[in-house]
């Protein structure tokens, strides 16, 4: 997958060069290119930004140098061998994008080329997406709900979450499918715990299930603590579960869930 990333701060992505992403570059699985969108100014400043039109607090984008930029990036890809007709899908981090989850990250991973533009100061001029909206499938994506004082960030956690889905990229094949949020498996729990060596550390036991050898006991063991988890950590995911996916032990781990959460808020306002 090759990926171009333009920004005011090429230098906020060098941990892109680190562990995972790092070695999955090293390897030739990911080839990252960050671009300077100053290189694209005409002015002795480099001004990326002016004032909004209608008044209001802040800086805009400028979008000259964005579509020079981003002309320049697709242009290069036209120049590569057998990339003539190749366009990335533009991806442009804003806190009023639509929510970017597991679902959006695997659409991601299918993608030959991204690109990304994450903006400064109150965003890019609107006209930009409406210039590429088409063309290069435009997608506004919101990492959650708060807001970062720049969209690099969001690129970073975007980059890593769609680098680890890429053949290869994991020495476990496994360990993508078994995600909390990948689609199917395990209709959306959280993961339980996980333990390692040795059995008792500071006093704390290993769940001796876990050192019993029983798979199917230690797999309904692993369920239930999925469950109580969702329940706890995100009642919203646990709501949503369908009944009619769970088995009647699992409903039984549920309610009792549901029923020590409730006891405890009861105990909270009554304090
Ligand atoms: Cl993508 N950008 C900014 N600036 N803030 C955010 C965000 C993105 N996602 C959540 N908050």
């Amino acid at each position: 997958m090759r990926v171009d990333i333009i920004s005011i701060f090429p230098e906020y992505f060098a941990p892109l060069g680190v562990s995972l992403i790092g070695k999955a570059r090293d390897r030739g699985i990911l080839d990252i290119r960050l671009h300077q969108l100053r290189d694209w100014t005409h002015d002795v400043h480099r001004t990326v930004d002016d004032t909004p039109y209608g008044g209001g607090p802040g800086m805009v984008m400028k979008p000259e140098p964005w579509a020079e930029a981003i002309d320049a990036v697709v242009a290069s890809g036209a120049a590569e061998p057998g990339g003539e007709a190749a366009r990335p899908r533009l991806i442009v981090p804003t806190p009023s994008g639509r929510r970017f989850t597991q679902q959006v990250a695997l659409e991601y991973a299918g993608e030959p080329w991204l690109l990304f533009a994450p903006a400064r100061y109150e965003g890019i001029d609107a006209r930009v997406i409406a210039e590429y909206g088409e063309s290069l499938r435009a997608d506004e994506v919101s990492i959650g709900d708060y807001v970062l004082a720049g969209g690099e960030a969001a690129v970073l956690v975007i980059v890593e979450a769609v680098a680890r889905l890429l053949p290869g990229v994991l020495g476990n094949a496994a360990s993508v499918t078994d995600d909390s949020f990948a689609p199917g498996a395990m209709e959306s729990l959280l993961e339980g715990p996980v333990y390692t060596k040795p059995p008792v550390w500071r006093g704390h036991e290993v769940p001796p299930i876990l050192l019993s050898g029983h798979h199917a006991a230690i797999a309904r063991w692993r369920r239930d603590q999925a469950l109580r988890r969702t329940v706890r950590n995100r009642p919203d995911l646990a709501a949503g579960l369908d009944p009619g996916e769970l088995g009647e032990h699992d409903r039984e781990v549920l309610d009792e869930a549901w029923r020590a959460v409730r006891s405890e808020e009861s105990v909270e306002s009554a304090g």
